[in-house]
This record gives structure tokens, C-alpha cells and sequence, in this order.
């Protein structure tokens, strides 16, 4: 039995349920309220994009956008809530039809690199030293289009950049395999772990593994969390679900393997995830057919399975666990694990 779990969403999990088939079905919740609701759901860390905080970034000066940052530190304060990281949006801009970092044109790559300096910036005004790199279109849809080594390489020289630029902050790196592009450059934990052994601090590069993308990988979420655990390099969560390899869904937390999802609470709370601070984020996606009085129920359904599953997993012995790996009786150790869950 370890700690305490603190729990952390970001804006965009609250929304009116456009998806690339159809537009919005529900009314926009202005971003002031959004803040309201993160206590009244059990949540106190809220996790941004730079232009959640700062939303018209690209047509501000560095130091107005600096300037607003710290107005939303003031407000965050006051709601009692904690910024938790802040990612840069390198795939809505027009210069990052073709990726950011590992762009084929020079002065793409340039705007996505002063891009991620503001996000420093940003974390730094928030209060927060957690960058998080989700590389959403760098990869490819034709291979030839880009030398893979030539982008590994890129995407380090970016790493490197926003590290010398602020010495206080880290980097987190959320791996993906595909979606929006067909192969990403980054698309297991093991992947993100070795690019930090590309810069010269690799102490200041972890990782955040989202479940999702561990399934869309074809990978056991709760493994890939051991393995940066052993490496010491989770430093954050997206926890949700995902019902095979299809567009990622980000599922209600346990909604399709509630044993899935208790391996995954087992092996934070085992191995001691959230004592050094670490928040459990909840990626979890608003189901489309949700009216609007209904529709934060995937953010408070999530926690609470957490915490159920949570129980759970401290009421197994592990006396017990043991004796019968001990035994090599694995099928009684299976009927014992789904006899908690089914409880
Ligand atoms: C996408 C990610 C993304 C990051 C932050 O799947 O969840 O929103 O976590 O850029
Ligand atoms: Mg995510």
C-alpha cells in the first residue's frame, strides 16, 4: 500500500462533441466555468495546451503572452487548482501540415521551435516545469517523405533547444503510434525514453503513457508503465480506454477491461507512482450522444472507478499472490483476480 492519488484533466476533455463526421452537439462551456467544475469533480490539477492558456498565442508579443499566462496563474490559484504541464499545439497550425519538428520545410521547423520556447514560457508563468511532447503528425503517410534518422535526430535537436532555453523545466513524451499520421516517430514508451539519451540531460526527459496509446500499439498499458516505472521515467498519466486497433477513443477509465485497468492502478500504486507528485491524468473523451447535463460524467466516472479499482487491488494478499506463483498455479490465480473484479 502506497500514497495518495491526486487527479488532473485538461480543457479539451470537456467538449461539445464534434468528431470528423459531424459538428457540435452540445453547448461550449466558456473556460471560466470549465475551472469551476475540476473541485466540484474531485479533480485539482488541470493540464494545458499553450493556447488552452493562452489562446490567441500566435498573434501576441512574448511578453503579452507571459503577461496573460501569469492572470491565469492568479485565477488557477484562486480556484485552488495546479497547473500540471503545458504541450504545445504543433499540429491545428497551417505550418504543421507536414509535422512540426521533423517538417520537411526549414521555416515550419523554425515556428514549431519558437513555439515550444513560448510553451516554456507559459509553464514557467504557470508555475509549472512539465513540458509534454505529444508528436502528433510527426511521422509519415509516405514513408519515403521523410529519412527516419534525419527526424529522430530533429525531434532530439528540439529536445535539446527547449531544455538549454530553460534549465527548470522537463520534458514528458507521450508516445503514439499512429493517428493522425500513419507511423509516428515515436511510438512506444522504450522509444520516448531513448530519445533523452539523444540531449545532454537526459534526467530532465520522461515520459507520460496514455492507455490508449499503449492498446493502439498492440502493447499491455500496465507493461509499458512497469517499464518506465523500472526506468524511473513515469512522470505522467493519460489513463482511459480503448476497445482494440481502431481511431483512439479515449474511453471512460475501465470502460471496455476493468481488468485492464486495475492492472494499471496496481502497478502505480506498487511501485509508488504519485509520491514524488505525480498526477493521474484522465484523457477521457465525452461520449457524442451525451446531452449537456450529463456530459462531465466520463470525467467523475473515471476517477471513481480508479478509486475503486484502487481498493481492489489493497484488498488482494499478496501472501496469497505469492503462494500460488510459487506454485506455478497461475489458473487460480487468474480465477482469484476476476473473483475481486466480479465481486
Ligand atoms: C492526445 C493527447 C494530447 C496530449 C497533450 O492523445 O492526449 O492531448 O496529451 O498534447
Ligand atoms: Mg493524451
Amino acid at each position: 500500500m502506497q500514497g495518495e492519488f491526486r487527479f488532473s484533466f485538461g480543457p479539451w476533455n470537456i467538449h461539445e462533441g464534434a468528431d470528423p463526421f459531424g459538428p457540435e452537439v452540445r453547448k461550449t462551456i466558456p473556460f471560466h466555468e470549465k475551472l469551476e467544475t475540476y473541485k466540484k469533480l474531485g479533480f485539482d490539477g488541470i493540464q494545458f495546451h499553450d493556447d488552452d492558456a493562452v489562446p490567441n498565442l500566435n498573434n501576441m508579443t512574448q511578453s503579452e503572452i507571459v503577461k496573460e499566462a501569469s492572470e491565469l496563474k492568479k485565477a488557477l490559484d484562486d480556484h485552488g487548482l495546479t497547473a500540471e504541464f503545458v504541450a504545445p499545439r504543433l499540429w491545428m497550425d497551417p505550418r504543421t501540415i507536414d509535422g512540426a519538428f521533423t517538417s520537411n520545410c526549414p521555416e515550419c521547423r523554425k515556428y514549431a521551435i519558437e513555439r515550444l520556447k513560448t510553451t516554456a514560457d507559459i509553464a514557467e508563468a504557470l508555475g509549472t516545469k512539465n513540458i509534454v511532447f505529444w508528436l502528433a503528425r510527426e511521422g509519415t503517410y509516405i514513408r519515403e517523405s521523410k529519412d527516419p534518422v534525419v527526424a529522430t535526430e530533429r525531434i532530439a535537436e528540439a529536445l535539446q533547444t527547449v531544455l538549454d532555453y530553460n534549465k527548470n523545466i522537463r520534458v514528458m513524451i507521450e508516445s503514439k503510434p499512429n493517428e493522425p499520421v500513419d507511423h509516428a516517430f515515436i511510438p512506444t514508451i522504450g522509444h520516448a525514453i531513448a530519445m533523452g539519451l539523444m540531449t545532454n540531460a537526459p534526467d530532465r526527459v520522461g515520459c507520460l503513457i496514455e492507455t490508449a496509446h499503449a492498446i493502439l500499439a498492440n502493447l499491455c498499458p500496465s507493461e509499458e508503465m512497469g517499464f518506465a516505472l523500472a526506468h524511473k521515467k513515469l512522470w505522467s498519466v493519460h489513463l482511459n480506454d480503448q476497445n482494440g486497433l481502431k481511431f483512439d477513443q479515449d474511453q471512460t477509465f475501465g470502460m471496455v477491461d476493468p481488468r485492464r485497468a486495475l492492472n494499471q492502478v496496481r502497478v502505480l500504486d506498487k511501485h509508488g507512482y504519485g509520491l514524488n507528485g505525480e498526477w493521474v491524468g484522465l484523457d477521457v473523451k465525452v461520449l457524442r450522444t451525451q446531452k449537456d447535463e450529463v456530459a462531465l460524467k466520463h470525467l467523475e466516472y473515471s476517477r471513481k472507478i480508479f478509486l475503486r479499482l484502487l481498493e481492489i487491488s489493497r484488498s488482494l494478499d499478496d501472501a496469497k499472490i505469492d503462494a500460488l506463483i510459487a506454485e506455478r498455479d497461475y489458473e487460480e490465480l487468474n480465477y482469484y483476480i476476476l473473483d475481486a473484479i466480479l465481486k
